[in-house]
């Protein structure tokens, strides 16, 4: 009978029976239940072979077990494997160990996983009182580990056991938990061996894909801009003896690893990045886009509809578009005339600011306004790609890892009115993202403005030359499509 494993490879548990039954050669069938869309809570998983809804589990045709270290020792028997020996004593030192990890070991090691590995793929900051508040109880449990390992090479004596497999599985991502082991020298060198071990490696990639955000896709230019207060920031829209003596933005050039978003792009939010990708389809003909009655009669309901559907506002306003193509290349970011039709912006930039965003809704909305802004408002701007992006692509900085210190304001002087928009001062920790090859049928929808001070509110964006785009690939083309939320 072949054993029949149900387990997602990248969880701690899962990890350690696949690493177990490749040590020891035993067959099996695998059924994924993956962990991050919660499929072992699934009613018929949970009826029919994990009563506890969690990953792994394992049948032997009527015979249920769950437990990873009860099926690392079932299934070793089932080959007489020598990594369970059948020595009672020897086999109490692997139980030791194997008892040790699932009441004591696993939970301490899951602290600094959670907070160093987990949180940051959610967006979150690890919490440090929660690392400090474990810190004593990790150490004596790693005391107790390193003095075994002294006396002996393996956990259980001079060869390797399941208990090494067991022991080392909650501390697989050891570098990236940061877990502190460096007072621990037979520790160490423990690792060393288990990491060397072909079934330990087999099993290490499904692991990080899962769990550890990718390299950087690139390094780009960004155009940040200094800070020179009490010196205003300034664009003119216009001719005017004061542009000549304004300090415009985008003068300080950095460069900074952008990642490539793709691999994550589920998790992405307005509320927490800034940013989402969504698919998005449209019949709106492909040669129609410079017909801007056509565009407002027909695609601006459909934005409407995807907005009210992806971020559940009540009503929402569509106010403006802008079509960038080859076309409008040569223009310049402070062209006066036809807003409509532009050249891609490389300036690290957000549209609105704390106030101008209440400024524009009172703006458009006179009567409403008021009544209105006594509850959330938010602006987006929903990014399409006309063509497939192959150059110049969009990319986003996301918030979690820019603070509300980073933006301050640039004034837009036009002949009648100034309006402002922020621009970013370079911080290092900056986080972008872009989506390289990105098609037609997504769209990214950005946060310019955000009432709720507990969401997201002003995602830095700007259009940026990716040093890895093919020469003559086509101009990117695009449209982006200004909105406010109304909840
Ligand atoms: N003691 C159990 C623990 C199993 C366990 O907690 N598995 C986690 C993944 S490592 C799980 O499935 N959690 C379910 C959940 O969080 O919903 C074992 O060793 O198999």
């Amino acid at each position: 009978m072949v054993l029949e494993i149900y387990l997602d490879p990248c969880t701690i548990n899962s990890r350690k029976v696949l690493a177990g039954l490749d040590l020891m050669n035993v067959d099996y069938n695998y059924h994924f239940i993956s962990f991050f869309e919660g499929k072992q809570k699934d009613p018929e998983y949970v009826k029919n072979i994990n009563p506890s809804a969690t990953v792994p589990a394992a049948k032997d045709g009527d015979c249920l077990i769950t437990e990873s270290n009860a099926i690392l020792a079932y299934a070793a028997d089932t080959v007489n494997s020598p990594a369970y020996p059948k020595d009672l004593k020897q086999r109490a030192q692997v139980n030791r160990w194997l008892l040790w990890e699932a009441s004591v070991w696993f939970s301490s090691c899951y602290v600094y996983l959670v907070q160093e590995v987990v949180q940051p793929l959610l967006g979150n900051k690890a919490d440090q009182s929660v690392i400090d508040g474990e810190s004593e109880r990790f150490h004596k449990l790693a005391t107790i580990l390193d003095d075994q390992l002294g006396k002996t090479k393996w956990l259980a004596g001079d060869e390797v056991t399941i208990a090494d497999i067991a022991v080392m599985s909650p501390a697989h991502l050891h570098k990236a938990s940061k877990l502190p082991l460096e007072k621990y020298p037979n520790v160490t060198r423990w690792i060393g061996q288990v990491e060397a071990l072909p079934a330990w490696q087999k099993t290490q990639g499904a692991v990080e894909k899962a769990l550890l955000p990718g390299k950087p896709q690139v390094k780009a230019t960004f155009n940040y801009t200094k800070d020179v207060t009490p010196k205003l920031t300034e664009l003119y829209f216009y001719e005017d003896e004061k542009a000549n003596h304004i300090h415009e933005p985008g003068d300080d050039t950095q460069e900074m690893s952008v990642w490539n978003g793709w691999d994550q792009a589920d998790k992405f939010s307005v509320d927490k990045q800034g940013f989402a990708i969504d698919d998005f389809t449209t019949d709106f003909p492909r040669e129609k886009w410079q017909d801007e009655d056509l565009v407002r009669e027909k695609f601006y309901p459909e934005i409407v509809e995807f907005l009210k559907k992806t971020q559940g506002a009540k009503r929402v306003l569509v106010f403006d578009h802008t079509i960038r193509t080859k076309g409008n290349a040569a223009k310049k970011l402070t062209q006066e005339t036809n807003t409509s039709q532009r050249a891609p912006v490389s300036l690290v930039h957000c549209d609105y600011t704390a106030e101008s965003g209440p400024v524009r809704v009172r703006q458009l909305l006179a009567d409403e306004a008021e009544e209105l802004l006594s509850r959330r408002v938010a602006f987006f701007n929903v990014w399409k790609p006309l063509n497939k992006v192959e150059e110049n692509p969009l990319a986003m900085c996301d918030i979690t890892s820019s603070p509300t210190d980073d933006f301050f304001k640039l004034y837009l002087r036009y002949r009648d009115r100034t309006g402002e928009n922020y621009v970013m001062r370079h911080n290092p920790n900056h986080k972008w993202y872009y989506f390289p090859d990105m098609t037609p049928d997504k769209v990214i929808t950005l946060k310019t403005y955000e009432s709720d001070p507990k969401r997201a509110q002003f995602v830095g964006h700007s259009a940026f030359n990716d040093p890895t785009s093919p020469e003559g690939v086509p101009y990117r083309e695009s449209v982006e499509i200004r909105t406010i939320a109304f909840f």
